[in-house]
């Protein structure tokens, strides 16, 4: 037989480095739904039931262009589990001249890939992930030397590589950055189109079937799947977006609306992360809308920063950081993730909708994730390891080379600064002005102390407190700081004295 090709659950792109030069009459590609990919943490049960019915659809597609696939199910008798046990079967019963495999998304895979040419004596070639703008490689080579690795610098480069919203080598519209006309708080009376939601086929349906059977311990709901699992499906997905919400896209960004987990966010990382939508056609795809006159400058360049800038940017952190990343806790949280993230009674309306929001769907958009669910994680001290493993296993665009950079950095500061030059600490203020869930909240966001006074109030200045030693140094702290220092004795021990109370109530009402 001539090449073992092994395609992830994340690599379903036909284009892929390693699918490139695949000889149908001669190689196999392997697909296989492992248990230990579903449960090494416990996934949603949406984001398993998405990733294997748009593994098969691939198959499928694959099979009908005229490959030979093996594609392993989960329940197919034999099934070892694992990947490497997978891999092991079928060179075992295909004795391949080499195995070809692209670069994966988390690094515990990749060590199990580097460990195959001892454990099955073949060759093995990790090709690199193309569908990405920026190596690992080349990353390493633009942090090199830099004190900060900012977001901003790394973005602009990534424009004049991909020559994209540029004129005459200059930026569009004269401006790298339009985030100053984004964000508004939101709107009464705002009509947010509803999302792309996709007909459930027999494969899904079966999928849906095998997953409620196999995981049903799992966090999260099946029900209602609404989600793309084909390469065309995603790419109406894309083209409703750039219909429906990409103009509005920057307008309301950071805003919050109860009973309206979408807004006018594109809901495509699901596509992206998995391989049915490319990041340079979705670029694309905006930038023709802004020449089109179809969505306004701070929209598609906004989104193409999300895309272009943040995306490949958080990518390069990862692997310039790992493994010793996985292990960073620079306040030394100690706390156990509360039962509230599990969908626990909890008093606070807005992280109630966020993690409702997420049971439903798999999904939170950035500003659920980052002020809301992140926020509160940062303030009260969880532990980051904890943290991560709720926010991988619950979303359905999460990868660890995704998700690990935005809550150990961004997040939870916990790198202390490689990604972020402060942590995003907030009080209720910002989550009052950005949503309407202090509305309905049994808390008073205007309130500063007592038992109604809304939680991030002290829990934000308690945190500032806890952890002066490491943070008043900080240059973008240091109008904070003198604000700690004017007030009195009893104003601090009034803080102190409700985070401690609070705190002391929510270990109480349960860990995970
Ligand atoms: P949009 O708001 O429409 O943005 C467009 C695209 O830009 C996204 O699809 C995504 O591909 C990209 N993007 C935007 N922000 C980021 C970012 N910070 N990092 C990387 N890509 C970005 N994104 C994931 O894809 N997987 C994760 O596991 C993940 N975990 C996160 C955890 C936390 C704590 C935070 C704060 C952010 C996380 N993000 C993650 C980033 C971001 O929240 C999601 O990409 C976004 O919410 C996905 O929804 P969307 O497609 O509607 O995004
Ligand atoms: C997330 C996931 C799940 C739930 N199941 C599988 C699987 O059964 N088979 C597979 O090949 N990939 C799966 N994945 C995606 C992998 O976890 C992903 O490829 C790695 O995390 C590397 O990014
Ligand atoms: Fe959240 Fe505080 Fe507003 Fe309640 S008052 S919804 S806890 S920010």
């Amino acid at each position: 037989m001539g090449v073992l090709r092994l395609i992830l659950g994340d690599q379903l792109s036909h284009s892929i480095a390693s699918l490139r030069d695949c000889a149908p009459d001669r190689d196999v590609i392997l697909m296989c739904e492992v248990r230990e990919e579903a449960t090494y943490v416990k996934h949603h049960k949406k984001k398993i039931a998405f990733l294997f019915s748009a593994m098969r659809h691939f198959s499928a597609e694959l099979k009908h262009k005229g490959c030979r696939v093996d594609y392993i199910k989960l329940d197919d008798e034999g099934n070892s589990g694992s990947l490497t046990g997978e891999v092991g079967r079928a060179v075992e019963q295909h004795d391949p001249e080499k195995i070809v495999v692209t670069f994966p998304g988390e690094y515990r895979v990749l060590k199990d890939i580097h460990s195959w040419a001892d454990v099955f004596d073949a060759e093995v070639e990790v090709r690199p992930d193309d569908r990405f703008l920026c190596s690992p490689e080349a990353f390493k080579a633009w942090a090199k030397d830099r004190k900060q690795l900012r977001m901003e610098f790394f973005y602009r480069e990534m424009r004049r590589k991909y020559a994209i919203l540029m004129n005459d080598g200059k930026p569009e519209g004269g401006q790298w950055n339009y985030d100053a006309d984004n964000r508004s708080p939101p709107k009464a009376g705002l009509h947010v189109p509803l999302p792309y939601n996709a007909q459930v086929d027999c494969m899904t349906r079966e999928v849906m079937d095998l997953v409620a059977d196999q995981f049903g311990d799992h966090f999260g709901h099946l029900e209602p799947f609404h989600l793309a699992v084909t390469r065309d499906q995603a790419r109406y997905a894309l083209r409703k977006f750039i219909e429906q919400r990409l103009a509005h896209f920057g307008d309301y960004q950071d805003a919050m609306i109860e009973g309206e987990p979408w807004m006018y966010h594109s809901h495509l990382s699901f596509y992206l992360n998995c391989g049915l939508l490319d990041p340079l056609e979705t670029v694309g795809a905006a930038e023709q809308a802004y020449h089109d006159g179809r969505a306004p400058l701070n929209a598609v360049e906004g989104f193409i920063r999300q895309i272009i800038g943040w995306r490949e940017y958080v990518r390069g952190v990862y692997w310039l950081q790992m493994p010793q990343y996985a292990q960073a806790n620079f306040f030394n949280a100690t706390r156990q993730l509360p039962w509230l993230y599990w969908g626990g009674e909890t008093r606070m309306n807005c992280l109630r909708q966020c993690v409702k929001e997420t049971e439903e769907n798999a999904y939170a958009h950035h500003i659920q994730r980052l002020m809301v669910l992140g926020n509160f994680a940062l303030l009260t001290g969880i532990d980051p390891q904890q943290v991560n493993e709720w926010y991988l296993l619950v979303y359905a665009d999460a990868y660890e080379w995704v998700e690990m950079p935005n809550v150990t950095g961004m997040t939870l500061f916990a790198d202390g600064g490689v990604v972020g030059s402060k942590p995003y600490a907030a009080g209720g203020n910002y989550i009052n002005k950005m949503s309407n869930y202090c509305a309905n909240c049994s808390y008073r966001a205007a309130q500063k102390n007592g038992p109604d006074a809304c939680p991030f109030n002290y829990l934000y200045w308690d945190f500032l407190i806890r952890n002066r030693k490491k943070l008043d140094g900080n240059p973008r702290l240091s109008m904070v700081y003198r604000t700690l220092s004017t007030m009195n004795d009893a104003k601090i021990k009034a803080i102190r004295d409700d985070a401690r109370r609070f705190l002391k109530a929510l270990q109480e009402s349960g860990k995970s």
